[in-house]
């Protein structure tokens, strides 16, 4: 495409059933506002849009969950994700929702252009109904067996594992996710997308069209989906919730969510140009217009294979030149879920960390999941800002601002001759704002924010290597020409970081007084003008940009994660079956005595065994307990324990294990000791009967 007159950037609409977590932000948001950013910084008409999608059975299983309406549940998360985007600089040109009017609308119309088409299959099928729950069977209202992948919990629609769009009648093993029933057979009548027809136009599109351009790991996807056969897809739903079907016999049912969801991005864009007085249309239908959709993996079908194929059933739409796809982000090595509440809240994360909404960018930027799955940990956050934010991008600024106030009170001095490391310096900034970009314009989030790092790295070399400090005792002139230079890697941090930094960018502009020299083009200025920061212009005071995060603030976060995994465990805690039936005969088999433990040590390359050396009462023997994730050695040295004493010796990891320390778990899911109660002497009731108690 040549340049593009304009660009339309949509960004997958989040469910509104829960709040964002950092595995939209990484996979979707962030690099979605680093492009936006970037193409108004460099001069370009940008639409860039957003919304909540506020339909589809999540919803319904939510507020069914919760005892409210869908309604109530769309209202309530609606504000909670369109906030959060707004206090952590997401810059939509508009966030809209799709239960609002101008959505239904805009879907309702587009689904009766393909009616009048005839664009649609209208057949009467047998689809999953549960006969307790009186209702079709749809989408998450059905979990089975991916009959692609063999993931077990797929949902009627799609398989989130390999991303394979499915009818539901495809699951093998379905099971109705509302009673548990295996759902029974029922017919019922609904439009289908007739994805084989538009085969040979997806085979040339993609497979030809894309294949140079779209990240692999997205072409891949649709290349497999495209090579097993496209099969018609159901786009409406005996549903509920959602966009009544407008057609004759809809009644009672409502549109694919995965049908609507999408021509939200048309309808936001007409709600902003309505409000701006701009004309929507060139924005979706003018060849000249760019369109990226920003997603992550587990849409890509209906990114790639159902919205093209409706767009072009309409016949009047652009189709996407991009779809920039990321894999998906891990927390703390474990898969991130909103059920398990196993997740980094964005709107806690606004709350616990106020005013550093960039240092959550940049470490989920530094991380993103582009061409793989990625872990994030509080660690490595932990890291990025103390080693990166504060010591590199923080530390020259802040060196920078400090001596410029202190010899030149805050006034950019007048450079004298440049030696060559000056001209070199000053010619490597030139060259930034073209590193960056080409990073960009391929999608590459994660390099462009590193080569921003690595132009603060120059900054700082370039003033160690210099050492103003040092030469301004004897060579003021050479001083005013080091602070100059690096004044101007300062202007150019400002400008280049604002995609990516927004608040520090805009902190930044503040303290080097830059708004009187913003200019359009400031990005490309950097390329061309000699000068960023002239002589004489006056700069403020320092302020530190960014600030140390302490061993503690990471460990509170840490024990938030524990306490919510602890919480789910006991709140799924599924009580084990009592074991099968054992006679007295096989009791008085045990022997258990009390015993003392009087060593203990972890066993070398293990996580679960102590070794420990115990004193029966008969004797003095040795031990393996696995029992080291729930308690150290040191803690039970001296504990009185519950020994079974004839259990057959048995080698563990080399070491002969004579006996088992008894332990049991409690509902919570503790590990605890059985332990006995040696405070009371035994009573006259008890009898000794050689191997040990005998309950009388
Ligand atoms: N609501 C959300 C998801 O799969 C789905 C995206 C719609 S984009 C049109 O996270
Ligand atoms: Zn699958």
């Amino acid at each position: 495409m040549n340049k593009p007159k304009r660009y339309t950037i949509t960004t997958a609409l989040p469910y509104t059933n829960g709040p964002i977590h950092i595995g939209h932000l990484a996979g979707v948001y962030v690099p979605a506002d680093i492009y936006a950013r970037y193409l108004r910084l460099t001069g370009n008409d940008v639409a860039f849009i957003g919304g909540s999608d506020e339909h589809g059975v999540p919803i319904t299983i939510k507020a069914k969950n919760e005892g409210v309406s869908p309604q109530d549940i769309v209202d309530k998360y609606h504000a909670i994700i369109k906030k959060s985007f707004e206090d952590f600089g997401i810059t939509y040109d508009n966030y809209s929702r799709t239960s609002a009017p101008i959505h239904h609308e805009t879907a309702s119309e587009f689904f009766k252009t393909l009616d009048e088409k005839d664009e649609f299959m209208e057949e009467t099928t047998e689809q999953l109904y549960d006969e307790e729950a009186n209702q079709f069977l749809a989408d998450r209202f059905v979990i089975g067996t991916c009959p692609k992948c063999g993931n077990e919990e797929a949902y009627g629609d799609q398989c989130e594992n390999c991303g394979t769009s499915l009818n539901a009648t495809d699951l093998i093993n379905p099971k109705s996710a509302i009673t548990g029933n295996v759902p029974t057979l029922k017919k019922t009548k609904h439009w289908f997308l007739p994805l084989d027809k538009h085969e040979a136009f997806l085979k040339e599109w993609i497979l030809e069209g894309h294949k140079k351009d779209w990240k692999p790991n997205v072409y891949g996807q649709c290349k497999s989906w495209i090579d097993d056969g496209l099969r018609p897809r159901a786009v409406t739903r005996d549903l509920d919730w959602g966009i009544p079907v407008p057609a004759e016999g809809g009644e009672g049912k409502v549109l694919y969510v995965w049908f609507d969801a999408p021509i939200g991005y048309i309808s936001s864009t007409k709600e902003w140009a309505a409000r701006e007085g701009k004309n929507w249309e060139p924005y979706w239908k003018d060849e000249d217009t760019k369109l990226v959709h920003f997603i992550g993996k587990d849409n890509i079908v209906f990114h790639c294979i159902i919205f093209p194929a409706m767009l072009k059933a309409e016949g009047s739409y652009i189709l996407p030149d991009n779809v920039p796809a990321n894999e998906f982000l891990n927390l703390e090595g474990n898969k991130l879920s909103t059920s398990k509440n196993w997740a980094v809240w964005l709107h806690e994360y606004l709350e616990d960390f106020p005013g550093q909404q960039d240092v959550l960018r940049y470490a989920l930027n530094a991380n993103a999941p582009e061409t793989k799955d990625n872990d994030f940990t509080w660690k490595d956050f932990q890291a990025r800002n103390n080693n990166e934010l504060v010591a590199i991008f923080g530390n020259f600024i802040n060196r920078v601002v400090v001596l410029t106030n202190k010899y030149y009170n805050g006034i950019v001095p007048e450079p004298s001759d440049f030696e060559t490391v000056d001209e070199e310096t000053l010619a490597a900034v030139k060259a930034y704002p073209d590193v960056i970009a080409s990073s960009i314009e391929r999608y590459r989030f994660r390099e462009a924010g590193q080569e921003l790092m690595n132009l603060a790295r120059l900054g700082n070399k370039y003033l160690a290597d210099a050492e103003p400090w040092k030469v301004i005792k004897e060579d003021e002139a050479r001083t005013k020409t080091i602070m100059y230079v690096a004044l101007q890697i300062a202007s150019a941090l400002a400008t280049l970081s604002e995609p990516f930094l927004p608040f520090t960018s805009e902190k930044l502009k503040r303290i080097l007084c830059h708004s009187e020299l913003d200019s359009e083009s400031q990005w490309n200025d950097i390329k061309t003008n000699e000068v960023l920061l002239p002589a004489n212009h006056q700069i403020g005071k320092a302020e530190l940009l960014f600030s140390k995060i302490e061993d503690k603030t990471i460990q509170t976060q840490l024990d938030k994660l524990e306490a919510s995994k602890k919480a789910n465990e006991a709140a799924n805690k599924t009580v084990e079956p009592q074991k099968d039936t054992i006679t007295f005969e096989d009791f008085t088999k045990l022997d258990m005595r009390v015993g003392t433990i009087l060593e203990a040590e972890k066993m070398p390359k293990t996580k679960k065994l102590l070794k420990l050396k115990v004193d029966t009462g008969i004797d003095t023997r040795t031990i393996v307990s696995g029992i080291a994730e729930s308690f150290s050695a040191e803690e039970i040295i001296g504990k009185r324990v519950t020994v079974l004493v004839n259990l057959a010796p048995r080698a563990l990891r080399g070491v002969e294990s004579q006996g088992m320390i008894l332990m049991t778990e409690t509902p919570e899911g503790k590990l605890v000791f059985v332990n006995p109660d040696t405070s009371t002497a035994l009573s006259t009731g008890d009898t000794e009967v050689g191997n040990g108690l005998q309950i009388s």
